[in-house]
């Protein structure tokens, strides 16, 4: 059944400029108001431009909060093109009748192969590395120069044993020969932790036990900060590590200090708390690797998001059931 009776259409908005062609899509059933010039609205600006459509096409740039939605009585469905949705009060969307849907799976091997040319990056000093042959440093060979970490054969701990998570382990056993720890809301179901050779601890253990650590978790409030000062002390002496989760996770401070006193060896981001802000302990911290949130930007993928959130948008707004709907 159609959301709205019969010569009247739909209106949908697009918050940021994505792919015209796979937007075009939803032009047969709606009334598209997109965003050429993919500035970010404020938050009053996206009040005003969301007050009366039926439906929304979200980044992670866009955050659905309450106030929000007592702004827009006619909204049906929020579609979000990201996996994460921690930008969406899914609570008070639910209060509301509003479906939220988002964009698994179609980014998991992207996401993971970022995550593990993160680690890469950072563990063998490659951005240092042609900052200095790039600023005409490199005038002799030399027995240590950037010399790193090992990745192959390492043991990896990764924290948030989700899709990705498990994607990045299937590249480290059977890529690298690197023994896995993981740690998670929940074990995985033994089977599958047996097909990963994935062991699973806690969060001590494996920060204590292992070479290289990389974030895979899902943001929420209890996710804040879980890697702090204590937690960086407890990490081995020149282990690195790699956050493709989300900025909060990680205290930025303190990270920056443990890469200052030299006992992280080596760090990754992708993420970041203030995001596009970047703290600037971070721009003078040493050994550490920088990237804009982009682990999940393959060109492929990204337009497997978009059609996928698209696709989300259609089948609520004919009254089908979501293909991937926020659990929860
Ligand atoms: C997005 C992500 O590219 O899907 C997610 O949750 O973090 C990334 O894939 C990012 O959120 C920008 O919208």
């Amino acid at each position: 059944m159609s959301l709205v009776a019969a010569g009247s259409l739909l209106r949908v908005l697009v918050a940021r400029a994505v792919f015209p062609d796979i937007i075009d899509a939803l032009r047969d059933i709606a009334d598209v108001e997109t965003t050429p010039d993919d500035a970010i609205s404020s938050p009053e600006a996206l009040r005003r431009r969301m007050a009366d459509k039926h439906g929304a096409f979200i980044t992670g740039s866009e955050r659905i909060d309450a106030a929000l939605l007592d702004a827009c009585p006619l909204l049906k469905v929020v579609s979000t093109m990201t996996v994460g949705v921690d930008h969406i009060d899914l609570a008070a969307c639910r209060a509301r009748g509003v479906t939220v849907t988002h964009a698994p799976d179609v980014l998991t091997e992207t996401t993971a192969d970022f995550g593990f040319a993160l680690l890469l990056a950072a563990a063998r000093r490659i951005g240092d590395a042609e900052r200095y042959l790039r600023a005409g440093q490199w005038t002799k060979w030399s027995v240590d120069l950037f010399a790193g970490a090992d990745v192959h054969g390492a043991t990896l701990g990764i924290v948030g044993m989700g899709r990705i998570g498990q994607a990045i382990a299937r590249r480290a056993v059977h890529g690298f020969g690197m023994r896995v720890l993981y740690h998670n809301r929940s074990p995985l179901q033994p089977a599958v932790a047996q097909a990963l050779h994935a062991t699973y601890c806690d969060l001590s253990t494996l920060l204590r036990d292992s070479h290289h650590v990389l974030l895979a978790l899902p943001y929420s409030p209890a996710a804040y900060h879980l890697i702090g000062a204590a937690q960086l002390a407890q990490m081995r002496r020149g282990a690195t590590l790699v956050n493709i989760a989300r900025g909060g996770v990680v205290d930025e401070a303190a990270l920056a200090q443990a890469l200052h006193s030299g006992h992280l060896g080596a760090a990754g981001l992708d993420v970041f708390e203030g995001e596009p802000a970047v703290n600037p302990v971070l721009l003078s911290a040493p050994r550490l690797v920088l990237t804009p949130h982009i682990a999940s930007s393959s060109l492929p993928t990204r337009r497997a998001m978009a059609q996928l959130a698209v696709d989300n948008l259609r089948a609520v707004l004919q009254g089908r059931a979501p293909l991937t709907p926020v659990q929860g």
